[in-house]
């Protein structure tokens, strides 16, 4: 139509997921939810599952290989108890496992990363902190992974390191009597 400045229809088709974030059970999402909120942050794609090594272990192995199959950077896997989700997704495939205990009910997370961290010589799991502290600081780390190779994620996780240091900076001072 003459005069009227058409919007162009420009098929906007999402950016193809680098992490895959998974976990064992829904109860686990307000751990991993700091781990998404991360990556987003970072501009950093990412998929999310809920896979369990012990209900749906089929489906945990051929996650695992599409995962390899797409190249994915790092596969982010939180879960709690007898955590045995991410060294069962590392043995599936060569992508880069990143281990998140869940705080369990029954024993505060403890089980869940001794369950993670203490894998046999051989098939690798980077192992991070009990809750969402260990979501969070996987992502950053899936981040740092790629930083080197990608100037839009380096420059978002500078930004994020300036700011938080930024923040500390601009605490007051309270002095004492
Ligand atoms: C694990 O068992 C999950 O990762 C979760 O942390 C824990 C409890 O699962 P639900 O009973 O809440 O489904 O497999």
């Amino acid at each position: 139509m003459q005069g009227v400045s058409e919007t162009p229809s420009v098929s906007q088709t999402p950016p193809a997921p680098r992490v895959g974030v998974v976990m064992g059970s829904r109860s686990d999402f307000a751990t991993m939810e700091a781990a998404l909120d991360t990556l987003a942050q970072l501009g950093l794609p990412y998929e999310v599952r809920v896979l369990s090594a012990h209900r749906t272990p089929e489906l945990l192995a051929s996650y695992a290989a599409r995962a390899q199959r797409l190249n994915f950077t790092c596969i982010i896997a939180g879960a709690g108890g007898a955590a045995h989700l991410p060294g069962m997704l590392a043995a599936f495939t060569r992508v880069p496992v990143l281990g998140v205990p869940v705080q369990s009910r029954a024993l505060s997370g403890q089980d869940s990363l001794l369950s993670i961290v203490q894998m046999p010589g051989g098939i690798p799991v980077a192992t991070f902190a009990i809750g969402p502290a260990g979501a969070k600081n996987a992502a950053l780390f899936a981040a740092a992974m790629v930083a080197g190779s990608d100037d839009g994620v380096r420059q978002h996780l500078d930004a994020f390191r300036h700011q938080q240091t930024q923040a500390v900076l601009d605490e007051p001072f309270f002095e004492g009597h």
